[in-house]
């Protein structure tokens, strides 16, 4: 059977013309830093991003936690929002890897407000923890692709400085929050310290992320990347993906924002779906499935059956997300077939 997937944007598959300029890429050792394609990348994505430099990482996952690990030290504590990736997601890594204490903070629509990050901050007595980052995730995945609004990105970033704290921001889809708004990634950017961004999603290469932030930070995640398992050697084959995607998938994301919105307005009429319209902004639609007795995986078992695939959030969410490998005539069909399911 043939699907359309709408699982997540991280199934796109790379298209002849980006496998081409993948088997025609430079490359060298990259844990000799001597891969010709990798430097260009992390010189490309630093530029587009207004920092110093950035290192390539094979996953969203690893760039984040490599970041939590260069700029904390066992024992501190992280403030996260409580339905952010680097939270629910990610095997509990930071835990294990650095040693630190999570503060989860419930955000609206994944949204946590200066005056939050205020009221969270401690006392500098020596038995509290000591708080040194704060993560934020823009756009927020499980809020249903929310943009970080600008201006609350600034306030908390200058409370963070005041206080001596890093912010990184987990970038995943931080290339649909500025197709979304027009901010450009290096206007978000000023308002981190560090920024995960991410090539295996909407912009649809195979794999890898990056991490973006000063020298001095990219050197100590340089370490953390090898002992992490991360060091590669010819990887300039999947950072020519990378390259491709970034030059001529960006703007498109534009078109997944659109087939987004059709879904959504096409849904909300439907009793048994009920959708908050505000966090309808980029590719991600989160939907509640209210019909009495059956739980959100039953649902998403009965479209499977009709060749609709989603994923499932929780035992009453199901997520749609919109990309390049789906057309607005396979969006429209899934819709029909929701609606059938969620109806009947
Ligand atoms: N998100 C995946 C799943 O893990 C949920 C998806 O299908 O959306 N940050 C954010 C905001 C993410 O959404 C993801 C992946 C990551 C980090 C991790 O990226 P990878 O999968 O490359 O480790």
């Amino acid at each position: 059977m043939k699907y359309i997937d709408l699982r997540s944007d991280t199934v796109t598959k790379p298209s002849p013309e980006m496998r081409a300029a993948m088997a025609e890429a430079e490359v060298g050792d990259d844990v000799y830093g001597e891969d010709p394609t990798v430097n260009m990348l992390q010189e490309t994505v630093a530029s587009l991003l207004g920092k110093e430099d950035a290192l390539f990482t094979p996953s969203g996952l690893m760039a984040n936690q490599i970041a939590i690990k260069a700029q904390t030290n066992p024992g501190d504590e992280v403030i996260v929002e409580a339905q952010s990736h680097i939270y629910n997601y990610e095997t509990a890594a930071a835990a294990v890897l650095s040693n630190v204490l999570l503060r989860p903070i419930e955000g609206r629509y994944g949204i946590v407000t200066s005056q939050q990050v205020k009221s969270a901050l401690r006392l500098p007595v020596y038995y509290n923890p000591k708080t040194t980052l704060i993560c934020l995730e823009n756009t927020h995945n499980k809020a249903g692709g929310t943009v970080f609004p600008l201006d609350v990105l600034k306030d908390i970033y200058s409370i963070a400085q005041k206080h001596d704290i890093r912010v990184h921001m987990d970038g995943a889809r931080l290339w649909n929050a500025s197709v979304a708004t027009g901010i450009s990634v290096k206007e978000y950017a000023r308002y981190a310290d560090t920024i995960t961004v991410c090539f295996s999603k909407g912009l649809g290469a195979p794999i890898g992320s990056a991490l973006v932030g000063t020298k001095e930070i990219i050197e100590k995640a340089r370490i953390y990347r090898k002992m992490f398992g991360g060091g590669m050697r010819q990887v300039g084959i999947i950072a020519a993906g990378a390259l491709y995607a970034l030059k001529y998938h960006r703007d498109e994301l534009a078109h997944d924002h659109e087939k987004i919105r059709w879904l959504a307005n096409a849904l909300q009429n439907v009793k048994t779906i009920s959708i908050d319209q505000n966090t309808v902004q980029t590719n991600i639609l989160v939907m509640e499935v209210t019909k009495n007795g059956i739980t959100a995986e039953e649902i998403a078992q009965k479209l499977k059956k009709e060749g609709v695939l989603l994923s499932v959030m929780s035992t009453t969410t199901i997520r749609a997300v919109a990309h390049r490998d789906v057309t607005m005539d396979d969006v429209q069909l899934a819709g029909e077939i929701i609606k059938k399911i969620l109806l009947e």
